[in-house]
């Protein structure tokens, strides 16, 4: 045993108990301490069979990832989970929270798995560039079948006990609380013989027709466009249906290994522990939240209907404040159309609809209702006037105390809170739109903002199910400052020839979720025309401008919700699909700028957009208005849309090569000097050959 397996008799039973928090992963000192533990219970004449389970909330999170990427130790997980299905005497797996990956194949080895109601189960793998490599491909196809398994592992998606029964998965599901007993009675039951279970390894190959298989491969294919994970896991599926397990078994080690060694596994394990890094921040270390149970909201349009239907959904109360009751009615029916979308998604039972809407939400006229409220966001008009004066009117209503917050996505926080006598109080809580689905949220920190806020900031974040990232104060913040940037990049190559559709097609291909063109059509070409208004005045008079959406805008081609942007909506395609007339007119100004149109490839606009994102990125981080690098990545994947398979643009960068990036931006600065001015931070870095991993500790760049 280790210290990280505990062994307990308890009436003839082993209790075998996996103690390795936060979440029991198999590290290398667990594997040892299971293997260890089925030896003594085969040597130990007190026990007659054998129940493992997890200390506290989780059964087992999975492999310990912070050992991948480095050469395996033994003995390893595939081999610990034959043992255990091998061992002569009964063993049974008391699930009593969450298992993952590994945690999940322990439970396959078990002969017999019964689960706390409110556990859940998954193999999480591919959402890591893997496939389950302790025999889950083997296993669970055999348990359940070859299209239940290939769902749950292309997927990667959790759940519950109760699914998870009904599919076969779990014997029996009971309360918590009665676990233990339940399981070590079962454990009682198949020593004495009274029962004796097949193990998933020995139950016979399963089968599926072949032209199915053909089809589920051809749906993974177009749904997980780019990413190989889960077609290697149809392989090692379609392999349970072939091999006799031993041999099975060796081929999905096989395929893991060669995952192991992908620059698709090394970005999605990035991701996974940048997204966990990013709340790590230095400043508020040691810092207690203030608590927390009533959120204001100032504004009931999309965005503050948005951020209301999440708060309400997380368990807060919320009090959504409008200027006029018809504006408040407008608000609730909006946050109950969000909620009914839960309900549609599976995220809220119609229950917690009807409970939140009676119960935890106030849509009302006039400030003095959020005299309660411990922190406070506005989602008005996005106007520094407009924005002062709510922050003036909050300073005499909000109780001592609570957090104000705006929700501008590019205004000047430090202004904004000397609005108020207490600019310690202020922060930037920037969500980002549908506010209830999307999971980003930038915490703006301002110049005298008190770090408690920030640490209550964080704490919402939390509690909202979302990834707060720090932010310093700029124009645009971490995200919409890079986006600004390189979405110029865009314009300029569709100036300069390549199409609209061209371009999208190029970054869809590169793995984003829509290219720029198609966001400006989701977002409203309105929205652009705004914000190119407002950057106008303050642009710097070498920067090249294209207007060449204010042709569309003054067109009344506003994007999707006028049926005509960029793209045509006139149902043929939901996508929109390409205006010849739009390609018209885009010759028409490149004539009047004088532009003779030249042809770019896919890989061209890719490395375009790539190097302006990641030149952006490079001057926010040595601004300081990032904390690091990975908090960058977190944005942009959170965000924006950047395929999680390749990391985020920081972590892409490092991939390509921070000497090849500087190379392209060289190159492209022959045409533009001012526009691809390298980033000094990426010039320091290439010069003493480091990268931007390497700053992903907590010190700050600049
Ligand atoms: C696998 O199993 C491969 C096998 O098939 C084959 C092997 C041969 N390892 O998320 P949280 C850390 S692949 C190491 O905030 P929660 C995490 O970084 C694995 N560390 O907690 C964080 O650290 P820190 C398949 C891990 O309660 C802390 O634990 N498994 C691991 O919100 C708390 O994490 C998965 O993909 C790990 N496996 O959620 C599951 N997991 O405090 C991945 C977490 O220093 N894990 N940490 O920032 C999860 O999904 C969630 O952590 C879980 C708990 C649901 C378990």
């Amino acid at each position: 045993m280790t210290d990280t397996v505990g062994y307990a008799v308890r009436d003839n039973v082993a209790v075998i108990t996996i103690a390795n928090p936060p979440v029991n992963a198999t590290s290398q000192q667990v594997r040892t301490g299971l293997m260890a533990a089925i030896e003594r219970v085969e040597a130990d004449p007190e026990a007659g069979a054998a129940v493992i389970t997890g200390a506290g909330r989780i059964f087992v999170g999975g492999a310990d990832i912070t050992e991948f990427g480095k050469a395996p130790l033994e003995p390893y997980l595939p081999d610990v989970v034959n043992r255990i299905e091998e061992c002569t005497k009964p063993v049974v797996a008391a699930v009593n929270g969450a298992a993952l990956g590994g945690g999940f194949e322990i439970a396959l080895g078990a002969h017999v798995r019964m689960a706390a109601h409110t556990a859940r189960v998954g193999l999480p793998e591919v959402t890591l560039g893997l496939i389950p490599g302790a025999g889950g491909t083997q296993r669970l196809p055999r348990l359940i079948g070859v299209g239940a398994a290939i769902d749950i592992i292309t997927s990667g998606r959790q759940l519950s006990a109760q699914e998870a029964k009904k599919l076969g998965i779990f014997d029996d599901v009971v309360e918590a609380d009665d676990l233990l007993n339940a399981a070590t009675a079962k454990a009682r039951s198949l020593a004495s013989g009274e029962d004796s279970p097949r193990p998933c390894g020995q139950r016979p190959r399963p089968s599926i027709d072949p032209k199915e298989l053909e089809a589920v491969r051809k749906k993974t294919a177009a749904r997980h466009k780019g990413q190989i994970a889960q077609l290697a896991a149809i392989d090692a599926v379609e392999a349970s249906t072939r091999l006799d397990l031993k041999d099975g078994l060796v081929e999905e080690r096989s395929i893991f290994l060669t995952l192991m060694e992908t620059p698709q596994r090394a970005a999605l394990i990035h991701a996974f522990f940048a997204e966990r890094r990013a709340a790590q921040l230095p400043e508020i270390a040691g810092v207690e939240p203030p608590p927390f149970a009533e959120i204001g909201i100032i504004g009931g349009g999309t965005m503050g209907a948005g951020i209301a239907t999440a708060a309400a959904m997380a368990g807060l109360s919320v009090v959504l404040v409008e200027r006029e009751a018809e504006f408040a009615d407008k608000a609730r029916q909006t946050i109950a159309r969000n909620l009914a979308g839960a309900v549609e998604r599976n995220k809220l039972s119609q229950e917690a609809h009807g409970r939140i809407l009676n119960e935890r939400l106030k849509t009302v006229v006039g400030y003095d209702a959020l005299s309660n409220a411990d922190i406070i966001i506005e989602a008005v008009f996005e106007s520094m006037d407009v924005k002062k004066d709510v922050f003036n009117r909050l300073d005499t209503v909000a109780k001592a105390g609570a957090t104000l917050a705006t929700n501008t996505s590019y205004l000047d926080v430090n202004e904004i809170a000397l609005a108020t006598g207490r600019p310690q109080d202020v922060l930037g809580l920037h969500f980002f739109s549908p506010a209830h689905i999307m999971r980003l949220l930038e915490i703006v920190v301002a110049d005298r903002t008190d770090r408690r806020h920030v640490a209550r900031a964080f704490a919402l974040a939390k509690r909202l199910g979302k990834v707060g990232v720090r932010a310093g104060v700029c124009d645009g913040f971490i995200g919409n400052r890079i986006m600004s940037h390189y979405r110029l990049a865009a314009d300029y190559m569709m100036m300069d020839g390549a199409s609209p559709y061209e371009i999208d097609a190029a970054l869809t291909d590169f793995g984003f979720a829509m290219g720029p063109f198609q966001v400006a059509d989701l977002a409203g070409i309105d929205i652009g025309y705004a914000a190119r208004q407002r950057k106008a005045a303050t642009r710097d008079p070498r920067e090249r401008s294209v207007d060449f959406a204010d042709t569309l805008y003054h067109k009344g081609w506003l994007g999707q919700k006028t049926g005509r942007g960029f793209y045509v909506y006139d149902g043929e395609s939901p996508k929109g699909r390409p205006d010849p007339e739009v390609l018209d007119l885009l010759s028409e100004a490149r004539r009047e700028a004088g532009i003779e149109p030249r042809s770019f490839t896919a890989g061209e606009i890719q490395r375009r957009y790539m190097a302006a994102m990641i030149n952006e990125a490079a001057r926010v981080l040595a601004d300081g208005i990032a904390q690091r690098p990975s908090d960058i990545d977190v944005v942009l994947l959170f965000g924006y849309g950047f395929p999680r398979w390749r990391g985020g643009p920081l972590h892409y960068a490092d991939a390509y090569g921070l000497e090849n990036v500087l190379v392209d931006i060289r190159k492209f600065a022959a045409e533009d000097p001012f526009y691809w001015s390298p980033a000094v931070l990426l010039e320091e870095l290439v010069a003493e050959n480091r990268s931007f991993s390497g700053l992903n500790d907590d010190s700050q760049v600049s």
